[in-house]
């Protein structure tokens, strides 16, 4: 299987490190990691909202038109997905509920590096907001070339969302401030308040932060470095693979492009195409690196059958269906992060206006883990709401368990209740 060669428990140590330090040493720590990381001299890392809001009147008039799609498309999957509340009665007075509860802050991270994600910010916010998260703080670093502050994108695409809580914090210290909070001091112009929940994708600093830290808050899964695998047969359209393949290469010479195939006819066109796209292509040396390198590569199978086990082993953050009934074999894979049926759903699609969250499990832990989606930032409670003759029902079988892990006084409590001539009912 083509994988990333990097082990991601080798940053573990460092990632440590810079955690303790802004444990240790609060806004002073964060400003020497911003110098040392980024470059940038900052007292405090709140962007201030004069600055969000010029950011926002100079956003280009087009993009603000592009985020507005965005955002409504993903509005309306993220409300859609609100799960219903459960309430049976298991037995006459036996009633049991289980309710979806918001947890109440969130710390969201939108990444900087090679490219800008503005939609990395629609991504985390909007499930956020649909789950009817209160308070949100976003983190993203800060750019040099921006005065220090994050991208204006960013900023705008924000404020767009109503979140004006933005920190220019960047990799494992952000994911370290946001989880413990930073406390105020004298002169520091206002402390951080710790989250419950933190989220987004990131490079493996941050990764491997948001593992560090779990525990104290809850994380989405790991979205590290973009991997796309397409399944494809002899039906699909070579020069539409290789598009594709590209279109995520260009995140990142660490990137993934996988094509699994049962056609080697499908397999040299594919190969021809991407050729002449390489060379076409804007991030040509980036894109290049990234295919060849040992988590790239095509791998001829047998048959379909071989194929969509191929896609399970490898689980990927974006799978691509270009066979005949794309739509069933699709329903015959289990692990994936987000699957993408047919020639007219791209991953670029997804990465932007499907209205899916791009924020999804990378590196193989797509056998476990989910995309972002509304359920990341919420919590199941369960009520229960007995009355006397339903909790009469199952005192014996109380009892009987209580005694049976040698813990009476747990049958006691029940026994309490049921007193030999006490048939009074006490208020339910
Ligand atoms: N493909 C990336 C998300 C992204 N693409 C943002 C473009 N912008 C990870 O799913
Ligand atoms: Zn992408």
């Amino acid at each position: 299987m083509p994988r990333a060669a990097a082990d991601a428990g080798s940053a573990e140590p460092a990632v440590q490190a810079i955690i303790d330090e802004v444990r240790a040493g609060g806004f002073a720590a964060l400003r020497s990691l911003a110098l040392r990381f980024d470059g940038v001299d900052r007292e405090h890392p709140r962007v201030p909202r004069d600055v969000i809001d010029a950011a926002t009147d100079a956003l280009d008039d087009d993009v603000r038109t592009a985020l507005q799609e965005a955002i409504r498309r993903a509005r309306l999957f993220a409300e859609a997905q609100l799960p219903q509340a459960v309430d049976v009665e298991l037995a006459p007075g036996a009633r049991l509920t289980q309710t979806w509860v918001a947890v109440d802050r969130v710390g969201l991270y939108v990444p900087g590096g090679l490219a800008v994600y503005p939609s990395s910010v629609v991504m985390n916010v909007v499930p956020a907001q649909a789950a009817g998260v209160g308070s949100i703080a976003l983190a993203s670093p800060p750019q040099q070339e921006h005065g220090g502050w994050p991208h204006p994108v960013i900023l705008a695409a924000a404020s767009m969302l109503g979140v004006t809580e933005v920190y220019a914090m960047g990799g494992a210290q952000a994911v370290a401030a946001l989880a413990h909070g930073i406390e105020d001091e004298p002169g520091a112009g206002g402390r951080i308040d710790p989250v419950d929940v933190i989220t987004g994708p990131g490079n493996v600093f941050v990764a491997t932060a948001k593992r560090l830290v779990r525990g104290r808050v809850g994380i989405d899964s790991e979205a590290g470095t973009t991997e796309i695998a397409i399944l494809a047969d002899a039906s699909a359209d070579a020069d539409l693979v290789a598009a594709d393949l590209v279109s995520q290469a260009e995140h990142d010479p660490q990137a993934a492009s996988v094509l699994v195939t049962d056609s080697v006819e499908l397999a040299a066109a594919v190969r021809a195409a991407l050729h002449s796209r390489v060379a076409r292509t804007r991030h040509a040396e980036r894109v290049r690196t990234a295919l060849s390198g040992p988590q790239s590569g095509v791998l001829l199978v047998d048959d379909l059958e071989a194929g969509i086990a191929v896609c399970d082993a490898y689980a990927a953050e974006h799978l691509e269906i270009h066979t005949l009934d794309a739509g069933l074999v699709a329903r015959r894979i289990r692990n994936a992060g987000a699957i993408f049926i047919g020639a007219y759903s791209p991953v670029s699609l997804g990465d932007y206006c499907a209205g899916s969250n791009h924020v999804l499990p990378t590196g193989g832990t797509a056998a476990f883990a989910s995309g972002l989606n509304v359920t990341t930032f919420l919590r199941a409670v369960q009520l229960i709401d007995y009355d006397r003759a339903a909790l009469q029902e199952v005192s014996s079988s109380i009892i009987t368990l209580a005694e049976a892990e040698n813990l009476p006084a747990h049958g006691e409590a029940v026994s309490a209740r049921f007193r030999a001539g006490d048939d009074e009912a006490l208020p339910e």
